[in-house]
């Protein structure tokens, strides 16, 4: 059985779907000169090289919808029911750019154009702050900006930057300036760097179909264990993809950190005020997308509670209206789905 998808709240829930995406001209237009003249990594040549010159069917037509922030995508959420995106800069956004003006200046340019687009449909579209963590300091100016003059909701950050993860302490103005607005961090996959993307690259698995979810749990990984919610008890960051496989993994995370925490065994593993299960119960937020899948839903919904899992479709790489009507028919109370849907984006976002 299936259902029409409306807009406006006919089954008891707003749809605020909470990882979507747009791209900016110049932003992609970068990737392909940096494709070009030999400055790309291998990740950016697969997936940019990809959906910036592929004419199949599907490249092109996700191209044509990023760069839309206008009524082509108004018409795309009301067919598909969702009443409120919540958007960010495509990844890897400004991160891989090697002249540090340049991704300053196209960042703050994607971010005054998503707040325009803000302004011309302020029922519909959120937006989140893109920075560019090359120049940490900047990016700090950029966050206070985005959520003091923009309206802007939260930061999106695509992993790491040019192989740098935010654990670095270089990284600590961005999480300094997060807890100053108190607004999420959403850590978005990337590719990974050409120090881990070799194997995967070579089976075709560096992408979204897997290589994404491992850099980007382990990134969240490196945060939780060099101790970052000790140091900001505040900060939530937010992971996609059902959490990144995490909550499934997290029995075996706990009880090996502990024991090479207990055995000393590295340098950089400290002990920690709380176990990494304890961490996801307080400071981490997944969301579903790409992952419209009953069982993983309800199964983050128990390990993490159920504030804590939030409804993603991420437009456009996933715009597939069976998937919002598999999600709308799970067998779930009406006021878990109420939390999945719509009150815990509007809690944890500060709608
Ligand atoms: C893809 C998937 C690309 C996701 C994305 O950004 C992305 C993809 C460049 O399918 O290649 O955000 N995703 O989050 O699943
Ligand atoms: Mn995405």
């Amino acid at each position: 059985m299936t259902h029409e998808l409306k807009t406006g709240g006919d089954r008891g829930y707003l749809r605020i779907a909470t990882e979507e995406a747009f791209a900016t001209r110049e932003q992609v237009d970068v990737y392909l000169r940096m494709i070009r003249d030999g400055t790309a990594d291998k990740g950016m040549v697969s997936l940019w090289g990809f959906y910036g010159t592929s004419p199949s069917e599907r490249a092109t037509q996700i191209l044509d919808r990023l760069l839309d922030l206008g009524e082509r995508r108004i018409a795309d959420m009301d067919a598909t029911g969702i009443d409120v995106a919540i958007l960010a800069l495509t990844s890897p956004g400004v991160q891989p750019y090697l002249d540090v003006e340049e991704a300053k200046a196209i960042a703050s340019r994607a971010n005054d154009q998503l707040a325009a687009a803000c302004a011309k449909y302020p029922t519909r579209f959120v937006g989140m702050t893109t920075v560019a963590p090359q120049d940490p300091e900047w990016s700090a100016k950029e966050i206070l900006r985005g959520a003091r003059e923009l309206g802007f909701k939260g930061c999106q950050i695509n992993s790491h930057t040019q192989g740098e993860y935010l654990d670095d302490p270089k990284f600590d103005p961005i999480f300094r300036a997060l807890v100053e607005v108190d607004q999420p961090l959403y850590i978005h996959p990337c590719t990974s760097p050409d120090s881990m993307i070799g194997p995967m690259l070579e089976a075709g698995l560096d992408g979204a179909v897997f290589g994404f979810g491992v850099e980007t749990g382990m990134h969240l990984l490196r945060l939780i264990t060099i101790g970052i919610f000790d140091k900001y008890p505040t900060l939530q960051i937010m992971v996609g993809h059902m959490g990144e496989a995490l909550p499934y993994w997290l029995y075996r995370l706990d009880y090996m950190h502990q024991a090479g925490v207990r055995s000393q065994r590295y340098d950089r593993m400290k002990p920690l005020k709380k176990t990494i299960a304890e961490y996801m119960k307080s400071n981490v937020l997944v969301t579903n997308s790409g992952v419209a899948w009953e069982p993983a839903v309800k199964f983050a919904q128990e390990v993490l509670g159920e504030d804590r899992v939030m409804y993603a479709m991420d437009y456009p790489y996933q715009y597939e209206a069976k998937e919002v009507q598999d999600m709308d028919a799970m067998a779930m109370s009406d006021a878990t789905k109420l939390k999945f849907f719509q009150t815990n984006a509007e809690r944890w976002f500060k709608l």
